[in-house]
């Protein structure tokens, strides 16, 4: 085995890398997320890449192109992890493609683009409430009103990034987008992310990879609920308000709402509430809720009728509930021609392509925003499961994944290129 024994074993030591030990949890711009990059660079530094920190702390490493003035390819994905996470979830979509790139190296080949791989700082929203700021910033859509967000110990973004190391001023300058100021490094012409399924399809058929066609939108609320605090054992039942209980009603709606409206997903993952005390009825609630579909119509139809039956909740519990989106991205379809030559690559493996839609947001779906953009699934054990310490790969997937993903690297042929005049150039370097 080439490549699937060792990403396993750097997953391990990435894992490590945590901040709070034995679960792993690495957030954006912590120590942890320091000792990953730098583990992650020296992978990259070894595969005869250059690479570090850019300004908002995304790991990035290049591997120059054969020709000169080449476009540019862009893969990767993100370093950081959901609390209590999987070791797979980001990361094999970094060591992958470090792997494919390490063997191009030691064949001393190169491409007619240069290979960009970045681990992206952020892409999970867990420290500070904005989510995929490494990937926005490089689709230009990072919002510089995220710099003032301040995290649970009340640490602004600005001050965290530049703590970090990086510089938080320099958002600005990350963008790709062709034309953007940053396309002296060669203008993107592809962007492609693998990264495990986080499902069951491809376990179920019996398949190690997959050709992802769409990536579901999503929207992310945070919901107050008011009430008013009083003694558990004096307040009549009918003269409450009981802000747990709306809220519950509530959660109750979002659930029953996303099941009778098939092609729809909703969870509350948070949950907060005050004053917390057992003898005494809740007067303030918070909590989120996450609603995803693959068909942003029936996502948008969701969050107003959520809306509306929360106030109609409120009015007859007699609480305030406010609602406010803190996340938005509309679904992104997944480029044809790029899908079909994952497909190539999966059937020069001797197996059948299967394409299917991928339910988990990934850094891949701002990106249409700068190149066509594309996924590669890699099957997960355990039933599918993930953000969860139970999220296990084999060995032997991870080497067909990257061995079909060097296949698309080695036969992908920039847009300006054509078949004939683009040759890989095989030179000693
Ligand atoms: O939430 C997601 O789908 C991704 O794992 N951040
Ligand atoms: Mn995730
Ligand atoms: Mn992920």
């Amino acid at each position: 085995m080439k490549y699937g024994t060792d990403i396993l074993k750097q997953a391990d030591v990435l894992a490590a890398f945590t901040e709070d030990a034995p679960q792993l949890t690495r957030t954006y711009l912590s120590k942890e997320h320091k000792q990953a990059g730098a583990y992650l660079i020296g992978l990259m530094r070894d595969a005869g890449m250059t690479a570090g920190f850019d300004p908002l702390g995304n790991i990035v490493g290049r591997y120059e192109a054969g020709v000169p003035f080449a476009p540019v390819v862009m893969t990767g994905s993100h370093q950081d992890s959901v609390r209590n996470a999987g070791r797979y979830d980001g990361l094999f979509g970094i060591l992958s493609p470090i792997a494919c790139v390490k063997e191009l190296n030691r064949q001393h080949k190169r491409l007619p683009y240069a290979l960009e791989i970045v681990g992206f700082g952020d892409e999970e929203g867990v420290r500070f409430p904005a989510t995929l700021i490494g990937s926005k910033a490089m689709a230009g859509l990072f919002d510089p009103a995220w710099l003032d967000k301040t995290d649970a110990s009340g640490v602004t973004m600005r001050q965290a990034i530049n703590d970090f190391g990086g510089d938080a001023e320099k958002w600005c300058e990350l963008d790709r987008r062709n034309g953007a100021p940053n396309s002296a490094h060669g203008e993107v012409v592809a962007f492609v992310e693998s990264h495990i399924e986080q499902g069951p399809v491809l376990l179920n058929d019996g398949l190690a990879v997959g050709v992802v066609t769409a990536i579901a939108g999503a929207t992310r609320l945070r919901v107050t609920v008011t009430g008013l605090a009083g003694h558990a054992g004096t307040v009549p039942m009918g003269a409450r308000q009981d802000a747990l209980t709306a809220a519950a009603e509530m959660v109750l709606f979002v659930e029953s709402y996303c099941t009778q409206n098939a092609g729809l997903v909703g969870t509350v993952g948070i949950m907060s509430v005050k004053p917390g005390a057992v003898n005494v009825i809740p007067q303030d609630v918070e909590f989120t809720i996450d609603v995803r579909s693959s068909e942003d119509s029936l996502r948008a139809d969701a969050i107003n009728a959520i809306n509306a039956e929360f106030t109609v909740i409120a009015k007859r519990r007699n609480v305030v509930v406010v609602t406010n989106v803190f996340f938005s991205s509309n679904a992104a379809p997944c480029d044809a021609g790029l899908q079909a030559q994952f497909a190539q690559a999966i059937n020069a493996h001797g197996i059948t392509p299967r394409y299917l839609p991928s339910g988990a947001g990934h850094d891949a779906m701002v990106f249409p925003a700068v190149a066509p953009t594309a996924m590669l699934f890699v099957r997960c054990g355990n039933n599918g499961i993930s953000h969860h310490p139970d999220e296990t790969m084999t060995a032997e997937d991870a080497e067909v994944a990257t061995s079909v993903l060097l296949h698309f690297f080695e036969n992908y042929q920039p847009p300006q290129f054509s078949a004939s005049s683009a040759q890989r150039v095989d030179r000693q370097i």
